[in-house]
């Protein structure tokens, strides 16, 4: 029989966690069990919920009026009571469940059957790297900054500066929806258009993530069109619609773009301590199994950041070796590049510098915040540090002398 195990912290008014955890298995899958005939039993004995572990973490009070049980309950659903796709797992692991109060989902995990009903990334770093031909470094993106209200003549002069700095990513701002003065398929052409003659220039091409928005129904025509219009990347605001909605992209054969996820709305779901469900699972794990080519996530370093211990374990989860494609992970918010040699050290050469107001706000100008991300990369993998690059790099040290030269 397989089984999807869920792994759950509790802060619990039940002093016996066992009992708690075996309230749980009978309650998200065939209700009472002892009241039941011998017969109904063995038939529903393969739909039962099977408690696996339970620690007891002590007791807590001082955030509860109440003294609870904190502990870790690990229980496995068997998948013969669910259909082999997302809103079916979490409906059966964490539906009724959620509502419960102090509760929180930490952990899912699929035997290699479950798994192999999910896409994981169509490129994932491998091929990501393959698209861009850059091997060797982490990789630097910045992200469009007051767009909205602006035409498409502001846009396409934004994406040139930035790309003359040598980013390999420009993803758009994920707040600009369809709008009259920049649209969709307008942002698709005149990127390109620019990021060619950029290229033209430098050698270097920057590829361009637009922001794929609109009603559920119509993503996948949208995306498609993107792609016959030359789009390189789609960014995705995956927990305003779902993670469903994100496979349904991933496993479209004719999408044949890499998919960037957002983390917009995640945060509705996961800062409690208490309940909700973890980072490391819904940045890290499902974006990966249901398909994101990258995934942001704020860093531990920046303007809304996370606790280092959890931005590792995110990018663990989508990075780690296994069935499926890797996706990139992006640690993000409030970057300069002071903060470059940290975020190597933290998540190595497989991973994205993001920066939106650390490219903008350069008193040079985007394309020069560009080129002191560029720079700092540079240094920090050939071993140098910052301050001796800065010596020969003018917008390096610039960028230092604004935002300091250390992490915070
Ligand atoms: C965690 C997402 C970060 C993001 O989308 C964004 O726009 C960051 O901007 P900056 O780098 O903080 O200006």
């Amino acid at each position: 029989m397989t089984e999807v195990k869920a792994t759950y912290l509790v802060h619990s008014i039940e002093e016996n966690l066992e009992k708690k955890a075996e309230g749980i298995a009978l309650g998200l899958t065939v209700g009472s069990w002892t009241d039941l005939p011998l017969l109904e039993q063995e038939q529903l004995k393969k739909h039962k919920g099977r408690v696996v572990h339970v620690e007891s973490l002590g007791t807590t009070a001082g955030h509860f009026a109440e003294t609870r049980t904190k502990g870790i309950i690990e229980i496995a659903y068997p998948t013969a009571n669910f259909s082999a796709d997302i809103p079916a797992i979490l409906t059966t692991t964490f539906g009724k469940l959620s509502l419960d109060g102090e509760i929180k989902l930490t952990d899912l995990s699929f035997d290699e059957t479950l798994l192999n009903h999910f896409p994981g990334p169509k490129f994932g770093i491998e091929g990501i790297r393959t698209i861009t031909g850059v091997h060797d470094r982490p990789f630097v993106m910045s992200i469009f900054k007051g767009i909205i209200g602006k035409d498409i003549d502001f846009f396409t002069h934004q994406l040139e500066q930035q790309a003359l700095g040598g980013v390999d990513f420009v993803k758009d701002d994920e707040i600009l929806f369809d709008n009259p003065l920049t649209p969709f398929e307008q942002r698709i052409t005149k990127a390109k258009e620019v990021l060619e003659n950029v290229y033209e220039q430098t050698g270097h091409r920057t590829r361009f993530a637009v922001n794929l928005t609109g009603r559920t129904y119509d993503l996948k025509e949208k995306a498609k069109k993107a792609v016959e219009l030359g789009a390189d990347i789609l960014l995705f605001n995956v927990f305003a619609y779902g993670l469903d909605v994100l496979q349904s992209l991933a496993e479209d054969k004719e999408i044949t773009v890499p998919i960037m996820a957002h983390p917009a709305f995640s945060g509705a779901i996961t800062p409690s301590p208490f309940y909700g469900v973890s980072n490391s699972l819904l940045l890290g794990k499902l974006l990966r199994y249901t398909g994101a080519d990258f995934s942001l996530f704020p860093s531990p370093y920046g303007s809304v950041a996370l606790a280092k211990q959890e931005t590792l374990h995110i990018a663990k989860e989508l990075t780690e070796p296994g069935l499926l494609n890797k996706t990139l992970p992006v640690p993000s918010a409030g970057i300069h590049p002071a903060m470059v040699p940290q975020l190597i050290a933290d998540f190595e050469l497989d991973s994205v510098i993001n920066a939106g107001g650390g490219v903008h706000g350069h008193p040079g100008g985007a394309t020069a915040g560009g080129k002191a991300f560029r720079q700092a990369v540079d240094a920090t993998i050939t071993n140098r540090t910052l301050s001796e690059a800065s010596q020969s790099h003018k917008e390096l040290r610039l960028a230092l002398e604004l935002w300091g030269d250390k992490v915070r």
